[in-house]
């Protein structure tokens, strides 16, 4: 059963949901015409639920809440692929708005994976979607978070429609990845009441990486911190990827620490899987700690601001600083992920095509929007009081929901460092990093203690050492 352009629309003032037939939302397509009772909140797994009206006129101009409390995960709902088109809802400007895009051959199939647990998106077309919905709504006509995940080749099938009552709920509005076992045996709400290992899906595409001179990423007069390293604007392709929604927590990396034998991860390990060479090698070993005792040591490398306690204490969510490039690397690599590179982190945080100022927009850094500036206390001055949690900021989330891309740590990349990258190599971009040798790794996001707002630009590129651990770098992991 397919409905084109078909739109749940959830009522009594609650929801606004806009759902585009074309994915698979549940074991059979007529999970979706077989309610007829009453609203019911979704399980933990329901999601896409909410039956009803087909209306092909809905758009959200008019506030649709349903994006905001979908799930309490937040950002938005990730809508699949109806035809070329991609929908989902986003706050733009603070208003919760209906949004699509051209998916290309991408076909992104979304839906809830039950061997997985865990909600996703998957690439292709045709075959059968794996698992099935989530606890959906039970009696209403809504389904669960959607199967459809399965296997490669991703589901297809009818979805929608279907009389039956309002459901949707908590569950699925967040697409994530495969979780490390750096959050095994966490109750999953530790971070802001999400799983500190959330990892979302970032939909390819070509975006104008860089600063340009007057579009919307522009810098504008009185910013003092607009360099030409970031210069020129080029266009970039970054294929789908997962990015952590939160920066690596002091307790994540404790998981890491406690497990730590000396085992240093294999040659080629973490490498990006569409750039060769870009894995560990083994000749960086000797810059690692060698014991745990070694770690305690390393992650305290200032006298006030280090993060790490050697035994856990109120600081397990927030985020991990005074890793080397070298350890962020080995932390990926162990927690099954790897370093994002440069151009991956900026389309994550100028949302790709939008090609924004910020992670949220072009409104200017405040403290509702990100940790910055030493003003997270409220204090005068900068104390240690100053670095928060992670995710503290939900306001300041980037496109796909990403939290504290602007502030809190300024975090590692794969790159290394090169000036002059934008106008050489790095100007033909197709998931590409700089990676020869070098002494000094790009850095990306401003951090909790610097003033200047223009820091926390998308576009801005910092750098350090790669050897050494400082009080304002953390970092999070690509999937
Ligand atoms: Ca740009
Ligand atoms: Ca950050």
């Amino acid at each position: 059963m397919w409905y084109r352009n078909s739109f749940l629309l959830l009522v009594e003032g609650s929801v606004v949901l806009a759902w585009v037939g074309g994915c698979r939302l549940g074991e059979s397509p007529d999970d979706f015409s077989k309610g007829t009772g009453e609203p019911k909140e979704a399980g933990p797994q329901g999601g896409f639920g909410g039956s009803g009206a087909s209306n092909d006129s809905i758009r959200c101009e008019k506030t649709p809440t349903g994006c905001e409390p979908f799930g309490g995960h937040g950002e938005r709902l990730f809508g699949c692929c109806d035809g070329d088109l991609r929908w989902w809802c986003e706050p733009v400007e603070g208003i919760w708005t209906l949004r699509s895009e051209d998916c290309g051959q991408k076909g992104l199939n979304c839906g809830y994976d039950a061997k997985e647990a865990m909600l996703r998106c998957v690439s292709g077309a045709g075959g059968a979607g794996g698992a099935t919905g989530g606890a959906s709504g039970a009696t209403g006509g809504a389904g669960g978070a959607t199967g459809g995940a399965g296997g490669a080749t991703g589901g297809a099938g009818g979805a929608t429609g279907g009389a039956g009552g309002a459901t949707g709920g908590s569950g699925g509005s967040t697409i994530y990845g495969v979780p490390g076992p750096s959050c095994e045996g966490m109750t999953g709400k530790e971070c802001q009441g999400k799983n500190c290992c959330s990892s979302i899906l970032v939909p390819g595409g070509v975006f104008p990486m860089g600063r340009s001179e007057n579009g919307s990423d522009a810098c504008s007069v009185g910013m003092q911190y607009c360099k030409t390293d970031e210069q020129p604007e080029h266009d970039v392709t970054v294929s789908d990827f997962y990015l952590d929604e939160f920066e690596v927590t002091v307790g994540r990396f404790r998981k890491f620490v406690d497990q730590f034998d000396g085992t240093l991860p294999s040659d080629g390990a973490g490498e990006h899987p569409l750039i060769p060479g870009t894995g560990w090698h083994s000749t960086w070993n000797h810059l690692m700690p060698s014991s745990k005792a070694d770690w305690q040591s390393h992650l305290k490398c200032d006298p006030v601001y280090p993060t790490w306690r050697d035994t856990k204490g109120d600081t397990e969510q927030h985020p991990i600083n005074c890793v080397s490039w070298f350890d962020a690397f080995a932390f990926c690599v162990w927690d099954g992920g790897r370093l994002p590179t440069e151009a991956e982190w900026e389309y994550a945080a100028v949302g790709g095509i939008d090609n924004r100022l910020y992670p949220w927009g072009s409104v200017e850094p405040s403290p509702q929007l990100a940790v910055f500036d030493c003003q997270y206390d409220g204090k005068t001055g900068c104390s240690f009081a100053d670095i928060a949690k992670v995710g503290s900021k939900p306001a300041g989330a980037g496109r796909w929901g990403h939290k504290d891309l602007a502030g809190n740590m300024v975090e590692w990349v794969l790159d290394v460092y090169d000036e002059g990258w934008y106008s050489a190599e790095g100007n033909k971009c197709n998931n590409c990093a700089s990676f020869s040798e070098g002494e000094s790794s790009v850095c990306r996001g401003g951090c909790w203690s610097y003033v200047e707002p223009s820091w926390l630009r998308g576009a801005v590129r910092l750098s350090f050492s790669s050897v050494h651990g400082l009080f304002p770098v953390g970092f999070r992991c690509a999937r």
